[in-house]
């Protein structure tokens, strides 16, 4: 069997994640539109008939300038050894500029192929997606560019085809069923952070952390951590909509993850400057 690792590389919020997802079939990372989504690696699996292509999405590229986003700059660098190749991810609905350029500027020096995804190109019209198919193919010497919708799924086929070319033969690194690398705990709590940025806006999407406190057969207890007393208020809500309304959504998603229905008990707690604990990030699989 061929199998190996791609790193996927991307400015934020042009769909990596969604990208990841879809091609494993099935939900490996949270997506939303608030930037520092994705905070840790996760390895996405996607298992094919004789290949497994596991696929490391990964935290944008970014200036440390806390703990927080130092460690997941740590996990950044990391990522790109040992990598049978890069998928490159562009939106085609943004110009192409220098953000990109910055990223192009790492991976084509990598010396693996680098694969590009032009992706959300759903909805565009034809002369614009060539456009723009023009604007990547000037970012470096790629191996292949393949328009896509990770949406709608349009080109995804062939641009996992493509990746999996790239993959010598080699084991099968993680089990058959396993779609991702992180423990339930942790994909839990991503969960529910995913509806807690969603729902959430300006400063507070990015304070919010998530911790499973425990897994029982019937219920599920986990605490929303937060920076301040205003910020609990917020993630709280009036009367407790807002973290009513949080569970509400996650439920159904934890539901599916461990194949039997559970109660989502949610506490919000206040934890000062959790993002400077080492210790705790370290917990929360960061
Ligand atoms: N229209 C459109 N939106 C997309 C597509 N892929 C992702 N998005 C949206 O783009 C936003 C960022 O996606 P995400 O996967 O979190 O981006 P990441 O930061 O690169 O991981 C989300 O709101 C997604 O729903 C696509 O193919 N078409
Ligand atoms: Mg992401």
């Amino acid at each position: 069997m061929n199998s190996g690792f791609v790193a996927v590389a991307g400015r934020p919020n042009v769909g990596k994640s969604t990208l990841v997802n879809a091609i494993c079939g099935g939900k490996v990372a949270i997506v939303s539109d608030k930037p520092q989504t994705t905070r840790r690696r996760i390895f996405g699996i996607a298992n094919g008939v004789d290949s497994q292509l596991v696929l490391a999405d990964l935290p944008g590229f970014q200036r440390p300038l806390d703990p927080l986003t130092e460690h997941m700059q740590r996990t950044v660098d990391a990522a790109f050894e040992d990598v049978e190749g890069v998928l490159f991810v562009l939106s085609a609905r943004e110009r192409i500029g220098a953000g990109d350029r910055f990223i192009a500027r790492r991976v084509f020096e990598l010396g693996v192929p680098v694969v590009i995804a032009l992706n959300k190109v759903d909805r565009l019209k034809p002369a614009h997606v060539a456009t723009q198919m023009d604007a990547a193919s000037r970012l470096g010497d790629f191996h292949a560019l393949h328009p896509v919708s990770a949406l709608t799924g349009d080109g995804l086929p062939a641009l996992r085809d493509e990746l999996v070319a790239l993959l010598p033969e080699g084991p099968l690194y993680f089990p058959q069923e396993q779609r991702s690398d992180l423990p339930v705990e942790v994909q839990i709590a991503e969960l529910v952070r995913e509806q807690a940025l969603r729902l959430t806006k300006d400063e507070v999407p990015h304070a919010i952390g998530v911790e499973v406190e425990e897994i029982e057969d019937k219920v599920v207890r986990a605490d929303v951590l937060v920076e301040t007393e205003s910020q609990k208020q917020i993630v709280i809500g009036k009367g407790g909509a807002m973290i009513r309304e949080i569970g509400r959504r996650a439920r159904p998603e934890i539901e599916l993850l461990l194949g039997r229905s559970v109660y989502l008990d949610l506490r919000v707690k206040v934890k000062p400057r959790w993002r400077r604990d080492e210790s705790l990030l370290e917990r929360l699989g960061i």
